[in-house]
C-alpha cells in the first residue's frame, strides 16, 4: 500500500493508522506547502487534492475515516475493527463517522466563530460544546472508545483530540480527554508516526 502524506497535517491519521496496521507500506510525500496536491498524478488518487490518501494496487481512496475503515478491513490481523456481526461494530462505525461528520465541522465552527442560523438543531454536529461533552463521555472510562478494545476509530478520535489540544488549542483540557490523548500518545505506533514526522521536518529544514 502507498500512503500519500505530508507532515503536520491531517495525514498524521494515515501515518498512525499504517503504523498500527503493521504491514510494510510506502510513503509518498505530497508537500502541500509546495503545491504537490495540485499535480495531476495526485489528483488521480484524490480529486479533492487533500492528504491523506491511499493507493492499494488499483484501489485508490482518500478521506481519513475511509482510510481507517479500508485498512482495518485489509489488515484483519491488526485487529483494528470489530468484525461484521460483532455488536461492537456499531459503535466503531458510529465513532468513525462522528469524527468526520461532527468533530471536523465543530472545529471549523470554533475556529471561525461561525454562527449557524437555527443553532444547535440545524447544525449536523450540534455545536462545538456539545461535541466536546459527547467526546468527554466517550473516552471514559476507556481505555478506548470501544472500551478495552483499541480500534481504528481511536486513530480518528485520538488524532483529532491530539491536534485540537496541541496544535489548534481549542479543545478544553478536561481530565478524561487529556488522559485519553496521553494513552494514545503512549502507543508505539503513535510514537513511530511522530518520529517519522519529526524526521521529515528535519529533512525539510536542511533542504
Ligand atoms: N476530509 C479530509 C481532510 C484532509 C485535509 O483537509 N487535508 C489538508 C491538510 S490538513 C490538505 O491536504 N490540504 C491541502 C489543500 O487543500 O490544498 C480527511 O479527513 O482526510
Amino acid at each position: 500500500m502507498k500512503l500519500y502524506w505530508c507532515p503536520q497535517t491531517r495525514s498524521f491519521r494515515g501515518l498512525w493508522l499504517m503504523e498500527e496496521a503493521g504491514r510494510p507500506y510506502e510513503r509518498v510525500l505530497v508537500d502541500i506547502r509546495k503545491g504537490d496536491q495540485d499535480k495531476p498524478e495526485f489528483r488521480a488518487v484524490n480529486p479533492l487534492g487533500k492528504v491523506p490518501a491511499l493507493a492499494d494496487g488499483e484501489a485508490k481512496l482518500a478521506e481519513s475515516a475511509a482510510l481507517c475503515a479500508y485498512v482495518a478491513e485489509r489488515c484483519p490481523e491488526a485487529n483494528l475493527a470489530p468484525p461484521v456481526g460483532d455488536p461492537k461494530r456499531a459503535r466503531y462505525l458510529h465513532w468513525l463517522f462522528f469524527a468526520a461528520g461532527c468533530i471536523e465541522p465543530a472545529y471549523m465552527q470554533k475556529m471561525t466563530n461561525l454562527n449557524v442560523p437555527g443553532g444547535k438543531s440545524t447544525a449536523g454536529w450540534g455545536s462545538f460544546d456539545l461535541v466536546m461533552d459527547v467526546l468527554e463521555k466517550a473516552v471514559q472510562p476507556g481505555p478506548w472508545v470501544l472500551g478495552e478494545r483499541f480500534s481504528a476509530a481511536d486513530v480518528m478520535i485520538g488524532s483529532d483530540l491530539h491536534f485540537g489540544i496541541g496544535l489548534l488549542k481549542i479543545v478544553p483540557p478536561r481530565p478524561a480527554i487529556m488522559d485519553y490523548v496521553a494513552r494514545c500518545s503512549e502507543r508505539p505506533a503513535f510514537k513511530r508516526a511522530q518520529a517519522i514526522e519529526a524526521e521529515a521536518a528535519k529533512a525539510a529544514a536542511h533542504a
